[in-house]
């Protein structure tokens, strides 16, 4: 096991990756390194197992076979394989967005009742935009029609979805134009398996663009309807002060850290953990209460929502087992380690599943059941709990390291925020970037990922160079925590980081330079606020028209694709770290990064320096501000990094 401790950038997790060292607990850094080199067909994306007369692979040097035995050449093979990433990670976050429309009709059935109407304007907003009659209906009979509607999204086979008529008209129109408005959501997705099957689609093109209105339904169906309902039930989020990194983690009390991303189940455990019984049991076995954080994305929802602590992002899950100090770890789906089970094992930490659709061999199970969640999530806690007695004080080993943040922006409050309490509208915004005191605005977004050490530069660096040019940021996910890790976060970072232009506009409204607006289905806030912007006007007339980019500068999902995806078929510039699988076809490539901006009117671009990617997105909104004729900007940074 070698030295890890450099290999992660903030010191936290330097701490903890030692402990992890000293207990002999592998983590993610030394399987990466054992994984050394990687398969060079697989990151070219050249190697087919879609049938049994292979596996194939495309000789990449044009010395071997050049097509598989079907005959599929390597443009076909990439294209197929991207489409299969999309299709997973479209399919993870819309089965997300199923659940939570699927306890949202239970919710308004009764028969979830531990879940309750927390936003009702959200509530009516959204009904009428699904063509419910809403007058002289009560609260509950209105939730009913809703979850129905947004329910019956998933399985729709034709028409369009309801939520794509928030985008801007001419992109709606550009859509139908080339094909890929998305019919419905779970159509796309089996029709990306149905497509990539043995001799079904072999036109790169064709087949890209089916990942185009896949990813859209993504975007604008599962994801969004996940953002919106959760909302609807658990609340909208509202700016919020809170701490992140390993440090939050107890020394005298139960720690019970829940892990995935749905928060349906967490903010069950949220409630539970509260209830004066459970921290009387706590006292009980010698703990002087209970200490709940979060990791990854269901970290950020019950951030965004309760301010509950981050103990930190993906590749921070086994490290916080490592500081011997977790006696609970709830996890659900997506982005859990198989490897957690092992260190677990190293220490006293229970890991509970609770999802059915993600079990681990040896691991304990309580199934999350919506009907009665409360109970489940007291009988989680209650495990937890009990687990107390067993920590071994001698082998804690929690990092000090904290640091402050403000989260819960969404699209509907940091656009009043910005518009002052009297003016609740984009106009600031908008006359920001066309004052040229804000060049643009960046979504920074995505996973964590070994292969950029030290992990979480990838983000912190980029978005450094952002705010120095007067980009403003909005986050979600894993990089989000990152930034957050920095203290990019906070009001302050607004003087120590943020060019004169932005530095103006966060004194002004009280908010940091990099806004935290959720886990990854909430980049649908994303889209939204970028349509909002679009309908405030004097930024063109579609979402491609403005001084606006994306970017994953470390991603490593499935999902991660499907965002991209989605993001730029939205008409936004982005950047992804390191390349897609796609480098065994100069056609993927190339209609990925120069045929789709002529399509969608933006491209794919790949870059592994953060810095120089963020000079590609500040270049990106440079041009886009000169085609909008928007003045010069106001002040310009000195050359380098601060
Ligand atoms: O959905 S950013 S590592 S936790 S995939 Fe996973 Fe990536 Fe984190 Fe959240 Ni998103």
């Amino acid at each position: 096991m070698s030295d890890n401790s450099k290999k992660m950038r903030d010191p936290a997790s330097q701490q903890a990756l030692a402990a992890a060292k000293a207990a002999e607990m592998a983590t993610a850094l030394d399987r990466y390194e054992a994984q050394q080199p990687q398969c060079g067909f697989g990151q070219m994306g050249i190697c087919c197992r879609n049938c049994n007369m292979g596996p194939c692979r495309i000789d990449p040097f044009g010395e071997g076979p050049q097509t598989g035995v079907c005959g599929a050449t390597a443009d076909t093979i990439v294209a197929r394989n991207l489409l299969r990433m999309i299709a997973a990670g479209a399919a993870a976050h819309s089965d997300h967005g199923r659940d939570v429309a699927h306890t949202f009709l239970l919710m308004a059935k009764g028969e979830a009742k531990d879940y309750t109407i927390t936003d009702e304007l959200k509530l009516r907003q959204m009904a009428v935009e699904y063509g419910v009659e809403i007058e002289g209906k009560t609260s509950q009979e209105i939730a009913l029609a809703l979850g129905e509607l947004a329910l019956a999204e998933f399985g729709q086979q034709e028409g369009e979805l309801k939520l794509a008529a928030r985008a801007p008209e001419k992109r709606q129109q550009l859509w139908r134009n080339l094909g890929v408005m998305p019919r419905g959501i779970d159509r796309e997705i089996v029709e990306c398996m149905h497509r990539t099957h043995i001799g079904v689609d072999a036109d790169y093109r064709n087949i890209l663009r089916h990942g185009i209105r896949t990813a859209l339904g993504d975007g604008w169906g599962g994801s969004m309807i996940a953002t919106d309902l959760q909302d609807v039930m658990l609340g909208s989020p509202v700016p919020i002060r809170a701490k992140v990194n390993l440090g939050v983690l107890s020394k005298d009390k139960v720690n019970i850290v829940v892990h995935g991303h749905e928060p349906i189940l967490s903010e069950m455990i949220v409630e539970a953990a509260r209830e004066p019984e459970m921290l009387k049991l706590a006292e009980e076995k010698g703990a002087k209460g209970i200490q709940l954080s979060g990791l990854c994305c269901t970290a950020n929802e019950v951030l965004m929502r309760q301010g509950i602590p981050v103990a930190g992002q993906f590749l921070q899950q086994e490290l916080a087992i490592a500081t011997g100090a977790v006696e609970a770890m709830i996890v659900d789906v997506q982005c859990l380690m198989p490897a957690l089970a092992d260190a677990a094992r190293c220490f006293h930490t229970e890991l509970i599943t609770t999802s059915p659709k993600g079990r681990m061999p040896g691991v304990r199970h309580i199934e999350f059941d919506e009907e009665h969640a409360l109970d489940v999530a007291r009988e989680i806690v209650r495990a937890g709990i009990e687990r107390f007695p067993q920590r071994r004080q001698e082998s804690v080993n929690i990092p000090e390291h904290t640091m402050d943040l403000v989260a819960g922006f969404t699209a509907e409050y940091v656009f009043k925020l910005l518009g002052g309490r009297f003016r609740p509208s984009y106009r600031p915004l908008n006359n920001g970037i066309i004052e040229g005191r804000l060049r643009g605005v960046a979504g920074v977004v995505g996973c964590v990922n070994p292969n950029i050490q030290p992990v979480d530069s990838g983000h912190v660096e980029m978005v450094k160079e952002l705010i120095r040019n007067d980009v403003l940021v909005v986050q979600t996910g894993c990089s989000a925590i990152a930034c957050a890790k920095e203290g990019l976060m906070t009001p302050e970072a607004a003087f120590q980081y943020a060019g004169k232009g932005l530095q103006e506009i966060c004194e002004t409204v009280g908010i940091p330079p990099v806004l935290h607006v959720g886990s990854c289905v909430d980049n649908s806030r994303i889209l939204i606020a970028c349509s909002e912007m679009i309908r405030e006007g004097g930024l063109g007339e579609d979402i491609s028209d403005m001084p606006v980019a994306g970017a994953a500068p470390e991603w490593m999902s499935e999902k991660a694709v499907s965002i991209g995806m989605y993001v730029v078929g939205s008409g936004i510039f982005t950047v992804f770290g390191t390349p897609l699988p796609v480098g065994g076809s100069q056609a993927v490539y190339d209609y990925l990064t120069k045929e789709m901006v002529d399509e969608v009117g933006a491209g794919w671009a790949f870059e592994k320096d953060p810095v120089a990617a963020a000079r590609l997105m500040i270049e990106h909104m440079n041009e886009k501000r000169a085609a909008l004729k928007l003045r010069p900007m106001m002040y310009e940074p000195e050359k380098t990094t601060a």
